[in-house]
């Protein structure tokens, strides 16, 4: 069975042709392992320029470092091997290493596992190492390295810190009875809840915030055939990514294309034309398809052809809804700007259920409306430019949005005069946040966490 005592190795570096590949290995072996492919005992933190053999074959040539525990990523003796890259050379060197009686591979994420474990980080900061390695933008990337350094925790802790203190006060005040008048008197308490409230309602603002740039949005663009989705897409890619002709149910399969609306990674899906009829078999499965990419959508774009006659515009948009039936999830886009607008579609758009949606109207012949269509997109993914902000997860969300019912729920208790219930609530809150950080965690609850990690990292 693995466990924390072994010593694991692993390739750091990604596959693939690269100049360099970097060779983990961690635990009270590591040594031991320099030892057998170098031949020598390398000093910690000093470069040596070796051989790396195994049985008297060379695996590899390179640089051998070694950083001794506690000074070193994970908190143990670590080796780093810095040989050749591409995809065969890195891995003699680590099948030889794990050749090594009680050397293992080492797990998804168990470097950082165990430089938690060691107290080397904290939960938030563990979690941002992957998700600055994964950032798809370079705000998301700042964002990370913000938590990485401590952003995230510092809110967390002072949270945490304020619910101590406040803590401190009602044992006192339930241990000594005759300090209960001043405990409410004074006002202190109201303004202590307050403010505690206040800094957990700014934290999970900046923390939701923190999980838009990690995971991004996703829009998808939908309408009937030849609407103009396609010339859309690439119009936002500002690439030719999509095939565009005049013939209606042109796209077939699903494309996408990456963009970056206020540092938010955006994937943006453009879908083959929604109608009754396709053309064919293939028409039939990329409308299917189409259909499964609006489940998955933050925010849909229904694209009506504005210089036309709407043909099968409502069966088209009643189909959109019956999968994304949140409203504040469609936007319609009236297409061809450059053109005169209809006046069929003039009509439909100022009845329901179009006068009811966000409108914007687009050419991507004349670029008219983009910069408008985007700033609306901003509005409707709900992105904030926030200062501070640090990268978050849906599960701090979660801990955080526990922690701030249980806050509320302390404040409505202590005017009942409850001490003993109020202690209970915000003790409820105090290990919620603690969730996040990671003093208040389960293996089970680690184990999900680190098996989403990169291995080698
Ligand atoms: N004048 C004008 N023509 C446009 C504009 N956008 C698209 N078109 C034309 O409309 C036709 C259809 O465009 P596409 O982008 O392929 O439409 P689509 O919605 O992807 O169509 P399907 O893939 O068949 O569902 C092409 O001939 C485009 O050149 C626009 O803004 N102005
Ligand atoms: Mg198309």
């Amino acid at each position: 069975m693995a466990t924390i005592e072994d010593t694991i190795a692993a390739i750091a570096t990604p596959p693939g042709r690269g100049g360099i590949a970097i060779i983990r290995v961690s635990g009270s072996k590591a040594l031991e392992v320099a030892k057998t492919l170098t031949g020598i005992t390398p000093k910690p933190r000093q470069v040596y320029f070796k051989q790396f053999k195994m049985n008297n074959e060379v695996l590899d040539e390179g640089v051998v470092i070694y950083f001794a525990a506690p000074n070193s990523y994970t908190g143990e003796d670590i080796v780093e091997f810095q040989g050749h890259g591409g995809n065969v050379s890195p891995k003699r060197v680590l099948n030889g290493i794990l050749s090594i009686d009680g050397i293992r591979q080492a797990e998804p994420g168990e470097f950082t596992r165990r430089a938690f474990l060691n107290n080397k980080m904290d939960l938030t900061a563990a979690e941002a190492v992957e998700d600055l390695i994964s950032a798809g933008s370079e705000s998301a990337a700042k964002a990370a390295l913000s938590s990485l350094e401590g952003s995230f925790s510092k809110n967390v802790n002072e949270l945490t810190d304020r619910i101590t203190n406040f803590r401190v006060r009602i044992e006192a005040c339930l241990d000594f009875p005759e300090e209960h008048e001043d405990f409410y008197e004074s006002g202190k308490t109201d303004r202590e809840l307050d403010d505690i409230e206040a800094l957990a309602a700014k934290t999970i603002k900046i923390a939701n915030q923190g999980v838009k740039l990690n995971e991004g949005a996703k829009i998808v663009l939908a309408g009937s055939p030849n609407a103009g989705k396609s010339s859309l897409l690439n119009a936002l890619a500002g690439a030719d990514k999509a095939i565009v002709t005049n013939i209606p149910g042109t796209t077939r399969d699903v494309l996408t294309a990456q963009v970056e609306i206020e540092g938010v990674p955006v994937t943006i899906t453009d879908t083959a034309g929604i109608r009754d009829k396709p053309s064919d078999e293939i028409e039939a499965i990329g409308i299917q398809k189409a259909i499964d990419e609006l489940k998955k959508a933050d925010l849909v774009l229904f694209m009506i052809d504005g210089s036309k006659s709407p043909v099968d515009v409502m069966e088209t948009y009643t189909k959109v809804k019956e999968f994304e039936s949140n409203t504040n999830r469609i936007m319609v886009i009236v297409s061809k700007a450059d053109k005169e607008l209809c006046s069929e579609v003039s009509n439909l758009l100022s009845s329901e259920p179009f006068c009811s949606l966000k409108q914007v109207r687009t050419s991507t012949k004349t670029e008219t409306g983009l910069d408008d269509l985007k700033k609306v997109l901003v509005d409707a993914l709900g992105i904030m430019p926030i200062e501070g902000v640090f990268i978050a997860r849906r599960r701090h969300i979660a801990a955080l949005e526990k922690a701030y019912e249980y806050i509320v729920k302390a404040k409505d208790i202590v005017a009942t005069g409850d001490l003993v219930l109020c202690a209970q609530e915000i003790r409820q809150a105090q290990d919620y946040l603690g969730e996040i950080t990671g003093t208040v965690t389960s293996d089970d609850i680690l184990g999900k966490i680190f098996s989403t990690f990169c291995i080698g990292k």
